[in-house]
């Protein structure tokens, strides 16, 4: 399987209760390498921007405001096959749903706060990396 790059954001209902370490454990435990990782505040409008592909649902709204709502840590994961990888490791979007050991099941608050966001496909995941990082940040 190729070596892949995804983005990956612990949310703020997840930097809130102190998990950024915890969460990371998982991605390390399952062969995931952080290769780039910064803590940031986002503003509404570039949250927006970051989901503008959910512009027309109805909770879009509310999920720019969450994601501004607090501290959020956007990171780079690599590994072999690293984008499935990071959504099994993430757990299903409703922590109701979530596969036991995952970090929705075991961390996410509902729908909405779910602790983690993983790109979902390739041309996501590198449009995604290229807009919270330069080439420069990722040392792989
Ligand atoms: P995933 O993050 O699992 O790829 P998406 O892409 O369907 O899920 O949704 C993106 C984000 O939108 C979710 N992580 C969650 O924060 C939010 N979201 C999705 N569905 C709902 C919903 N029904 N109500 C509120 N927020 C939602």
């Amino acid at each position: 399987m190729a070596v892949e790059r995804t983005l990956s954001i612990i949310k703020p209902d997840a930097t809130k209760r102190n998990l950024t370490g915890k969460i990371n454990a998982k991605f390390e435990d399952a062969g995931l390498r952080i290769i780039a990782q910064k803590r940031i505040q986002l503003t509404p409008a570039q949250a927006g921007v970051f989901y503008e592909v959910h512009k027309e649902r109805p909770f879009y709204g509310e999920l720019c405001d969450f994601m501004a709502s607090g501290p959020v840590v956007v990171q780079v994961l690599e590994g072999e096959g690293a984008i499935a990888k990071n959504r099994e490791v993430m757990g299903a979007t409703n922590p109701a749903d979530a596969a036991p050991g995952t970090i929705r099941a075991e961390f996410a608050e509902s729908v909405g706060e779910n602790s983690v966001h993983g790109s979902d496909a390739p041309e996501t995941a590198a449009a995604e990396i290229a807009y919270y990082f330069s080439g420069l940040e990722l040392v792989g």
